[in-house]
């Protein structure tokens, strides 16, 4: 399991202090915390700064790496001057956090990967906005898969997000996003997916171990890689659970 580090992100209430204080210190040991949790990439979202969204990621990528040399960051950004000014200032291949196929961001993006070669999360998001339809989104998949391929980058670079939804509001969201990972892996073997899963649990009691359990669900349908708080142990002994009943844990 590929595990990207959550917990660097402007939405969280300590990240938007630590972000406006220009608090190295809360910085370093959270992602300190999360690189020796076992995480691949740090994801890191400075969004909530606005106007100077770029400004931060280039700040906190050049702090995190200076402190964690071998660390790569996953640059979680919807604004292309906050993503090439990551790009600029990331030492090693980052993993680009995301895009879609909004036809717009993608005529900007397209040129700004063919330069820097990050690794890629596509969301399965058109112009049209989110479809709550399994077949329309796993659609969407696969055109990323093919626009990224087209674009000279290699299927072992490209994680396809199939977006996960309240099962609390609508009954067959866990399916949906099953079915959506499950299909991607057969028809495209090598391509990874990735979720966010959290969004699983909104609204109901016992959140993490829903999301626990969901995360056992998701593997059983080839989900490779998750943006999951690696400090959560109850969730990292769960994939290594799954892993091991999965059999890719040689050593059981
Ligand atoms: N897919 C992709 N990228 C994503 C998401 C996704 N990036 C953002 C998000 N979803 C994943 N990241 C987070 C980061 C922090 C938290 C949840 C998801 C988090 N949540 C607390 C909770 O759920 O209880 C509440 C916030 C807090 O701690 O204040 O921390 O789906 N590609």
């Amino acid at each position: 399991m590929i595990i990207i580090g959550e917990r660097i992100n402007s939405t969280r209430k300590p990240i938007t202090a630590a972000l406006q204080d220009r608090d190295a210190a809360h910085i370093l040991s959270e992602a300190r915390r999360q690189w020796d949790a076992g995480a691949s990439y740090l994801d890191v979202n400075t969004a909530m700064m606005r106007a100077d969204e770029p400004e931060f990621m280039t700040w906190v990528i050049e702090l995190i790496q200076g402190e964690i040399p071998e660390s790569l960051i996953a640059i979680d950004s919807a604004n292309p001057a906050a993503v090439e000014a990551g790009f600029k200032a990331h030492k090693g291949r980052p993993l680009l956090n995301s895009i879609n196929c909004e036809r717009d961001r993608m005529d900007h993006l397209v040129p700004i990967i063919r330069e820097h070669k990050p690794r890629v999360i596509g969301l399965t998001i058109s112009d049209e906005g989110i479809t709550q339809e399994a077949d329309k989104r796993y659609a969407l998949g696969a055109e990323l898969i093919e626009l990224l391929t087209k674009n000279e980058i290699d299927v072992d670079d490209i994680f396809i997000d199939p977006l996960i939804f309240p099962v609390s509001a609508e009954l067959q969201a866990g399916n949906v996003s099953l079915n959506i990972m499950g299909r991607l892996k057969e028809n495209y073997p090598g391509v990874h997916t990735v979720c966010g899963l959290s969004n699983i649990s909104f609204g109901l009691p016992e959140r993490k171990l829903i999301n626990q359990i969901y995360m056992a669900l998701a593997m059983g349908r080839g989900l490779d890689a998750a943006i999951i708080d690696p400090l959560d142990r109850r969730m990292m002994a769960t994939i290594t659970t799954a892993t091991t009943l999965l059999g890719k844990d040689k050593a059981c």
